[in-house]
């Protein structure tokens, strides 16, 4: 997608507050800021020189303390609508009319690394929605994985410390492949669960527009009579759920770090606006004991076989922040952050959360009126006695306590009409224990249902990810514990990470087969979305002589799919097409690489082999394009490209002429246009979006 933001600076807001002279902060104008107040040309800085002292004050105080998790974000506004009432089952406001959209604002974000890390790392993405309800805001705070590492909160420092870079080295940034971690993983088996996601190519996703959102825990919906209902949230993305090669994500930290950020603001400031699709899972509070898992066990899914997903609305993002600090910076979530019709359940890490993330922000924003920063501000109206504190702005005037006769009662507590949220009346009977569950005790039989749930290729990569972060875990014995601890949720998975890392391969574990149950909803093969193209990312390999037919009908053919195409030469500025016409470019290659596309098109020119043939850094790319298992497509003398990197067990097809493809590679040696049945194929092999079991590169 082309970059909008030179439009953006080219459009003056009329609200913006820098549009006029400058001044100092007390509004005083101000005519020289290149040169500090001196007593003579090589004099002394003078003390005087407020403005001085004022700029360089302020800029000593820009930064806030980053998240302690989550401090790499990317945020956005838009909408939500309900398909029908949810009335059945909740009373929540923004549930009820599918005529009212409710404004939201979303962050997503990576877990480990400091806020200027990189995107594409190993990592839970956060997703984190307020929806600014007529009731009051509502916040959904949740992952791209559906469970979490622990199961009571209070684990979560210690889980935090162990996945944070070393304390003594403060090494790795935005890693999990290290020793303190898998030394936590390998002695708390309640961690397997989530690793197995953290291992799969969900921790890698090719855009936050294309990954799923989970609420995690169960919380629980309450309708108009106080009857409650568990229920699990998710998010189910319209281009559907996408990721990354591992070689792949770890390139795109170095050739684009802001890889993810970057996709999401230009697509929205192209009004390609990422949608997601709202879904339930519900469960009869009588139901409570019906599953082999506990309900309060964040470390289990409620497989959408046995209980599904019910669609209940749409999220749209259509609007970027215009101040990053301003508003994905200091946007504000909080798990208690609820609205009458949701309410919590006993999962103890929900209950740790509804006491951390308000803790966080009073510390992070510096007090208690950051609901008062305008992305944190409700847009129900706000009644209270509380007062004063750091960076109050309301002028509150008449009485500050209840009750109050002075000041005719106000603000009264709302009671009669129902408005007012009520906690569910659960019952809650017990002794004062510290003590896990037993219904919490299985830690294997989720792992292994996702592990049996995986495509092969799914778990070629896990295994892979496996080898790579022990394979960087100094301590043998970690790892070793590690593999152990894999050898109970399956043991051929075990004995194959076992050979990548030079530990024993263990003879003992969990019996093949012992744990057989799949959910085919936790494959990314299961995710696949609308299928459509839209903001796929498709480079065109260029050089003067480039057959200008071929790449004006596959442009022309691919954009009407939504594709983004982008003419890609070995130097910017325009390149001579074959008909004598200058075609511009877009980008130049030695600025690009692969791994910022979704496919490549190499088309030929009339006499012979284009030169990108002979281009190191043109080959390099199909290369990369071709082990990362993304769609290459090529036409006429363009074919002859592919002849370096591919290998003839795919390319050997396509030198007949006739219309080939074959792992998503489809190439066309007939000169002239692109044919459309070469253009069906190419758009079906983008849409699959990688081909898996090809055979390896020539070079
Ligand atoms: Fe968070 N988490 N978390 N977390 N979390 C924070 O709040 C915490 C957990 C999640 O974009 C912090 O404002 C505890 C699960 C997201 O601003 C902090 C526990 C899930 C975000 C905090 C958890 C999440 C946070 C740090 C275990 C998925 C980023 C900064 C009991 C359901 C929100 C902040 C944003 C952020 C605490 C576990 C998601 C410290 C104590 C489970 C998406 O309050």
């Amino acid at each position: 997608m082309t970059d909008r933001k030179q439009e953006q600076r080219d459009t003056v807001r009329a609200d913006d507050p820098t549009n006029g002279p400058l001044t100092t902060d007390q509004g005083v104008p101000v005519d020289h800021t290149d040169d500090a107040l001196a007593a003579g040309e090589r004099g002394p800085t003078l003390m005087e020189d407020f403005h001085f002292r004022e700029k360089l004050t302020r800029f000593d105080h820009e930064r806030i303390p980053e998240r302690v998790v989550h401090a790499r974000g990317a945020g956005a506004y838009g909408y939500f609508e309900p398909y029908e009432s949810c009335a059945g089952f909740t009373r929540a406001a923004f549930l009820q009319d599918p005529s009212v959209r409710t404004p939201v604002f979303v962050r997503f974000s990576t877990v480990q690394g400091p806020k200027g890390s990189a995107d594409t790392v190993r990592d839970v993405r956060g997703f984190a929605t307020k929806f600014y309800t007529s009731e009051g805001n509502y916040d959904l705070v949740g992952n791209n994985f559906p469970v979490f590492f622990i199961q009571d909160g209070i684990k979560f420092p210690d889980f935090v410390h162990a996945v944070k870079p070393e304390p003594d080295t403060d090494i790795p940034t935005g890693a999990s492949a290290h020793d303190t971690l898998w030394d936590f993983v390998s002695l708390q088996p309640e961690t397997l669960h989530a690793i197995m996601w953290l291992m799969s190519d969900r921790a890698i996703p090719r855009s936050y527009r294309m990954m799923q959102g989970f609420g995690v825990h169960t919380f629980r919906f309450v309708d108009v009579n106080g009857h409650g209902t568990f229920v699990k949230f998710h998010w189910k993305p319209k281009l559907g759920s996408h990721s990354l090669v591992w070689d792949e994500a770890q390139e795109c930290q170095g050739r684009d770090p802001d890889f993810n950020r970057r996709d999401l603001w230009n697509a929205i400031a192209a009004g390609e606006y990422p949608e997601w699709e709202l879904g339930v899972q519900l469960v009869p509070e009588e139901d409570e004991f019906a599953f082999d898992f506990d309900l309060l066990d964040a470390t289990k899914v409620i497989p959408e076989e046995q209980v599904p997903v019910r669609p209940v609305g749409r999220m749209v993002l259509n609007r970027n922040p215009d101040n990053f600090f301003a508003e994905t910076e200091q946007v504000a979530f909080h798990t208690a952050n609820v609205v009458p019709g949701i309410d919590f359940t006993n999962d103890p890490l929900l209950q740790a959360r509804n006491f951390s993330y308000l803790d966080t922000q009073l510390i992070r924003l510096g007090g208690p009126n950051f609901t008062q920063i305008p992305v944190n501000r409700p847009v129900a109206p706000v009644r209270n006695n509380q007062r004063d504190g750091y960076h109050q702005s309301a002028i509150h005037t008449g009485t500050n306590y209840s009750n109050n006769s002075l000041g005719a009662g106000c603000p009264a507590v709302s009671g009669a009409d129902g408005s007012a949220y009520t906690h569910h009346a659960e019952r809650v009977d017990g002794a004062k224990i510290r003590r896990r569950s037993p219904s919490f005790q299985d830690h294997y039989s989720q792992a292994a249902l996702f592990w049996n749930s995986m495509a092969d290729w799914e778990k070629e990569h896990i295994v892979q990810a496996f080898r790579f972060e022990l394979g960087k875990v100094g301590a043998l014995a970690v790892r070793a514990r590690t593999v152990d601890e894999l050898s109970n949720v399956d043991l051929e998975l075990a004995r194959e990470v076992a050979r990548g890392i030079g530990v024993p391969v263990p003879q003992g574990g969990a019996e093949p087969g012992r744990y057989k149950s799949a959910s085919p909803a936790l494959s990314l093969e299961a995710q696949r979305g609308d299928g459509s193209l839209r903001t796929r990312q498709i480079a065109v390999l260029v050089t003067d002589g480039v057959d200008a037919e071929q790449v004006t009908s596959a442009r022309e053919a691919l954009a009407a799919e939504g594709a983004v195409v982008e003419a890609i030469a070995p130097a910017d500025g325009t390149v001579t097409g074959s008909d004598g016409q200058e075609y511009q470019v877009d980008r130049a290659l030695p600025t690009v690489a692969s791994v910022l596309y979704d496919a490549v098109l190499v088309p030929g020119g009339p006499v012979g082999t284009p030169a990108v043939a002979s281009d190191p850094d043109a080959v390099r790319f199909v290369r990369d394009a071709y082990r990362h298992g993304k769609p290459v497509g090529a036409l006429g003398s363009g074919v002859g490209a592919l002849t370096p990197v591919v290998p003839d067990a795919v390319h050997v097809a396509t030198q007949n002429g006739s219309v080939v493809a074959d792992q998503g590679v489809v190439t066309d040696t007939s000169p002239g246009p692109a044919q459309s049945e070469f253009l069906q194929r190419f758009i079906r092999a983008v849409a699959e979006h990688r081909h898996w079991g090809r055979p390896p590169v020539r070079t």
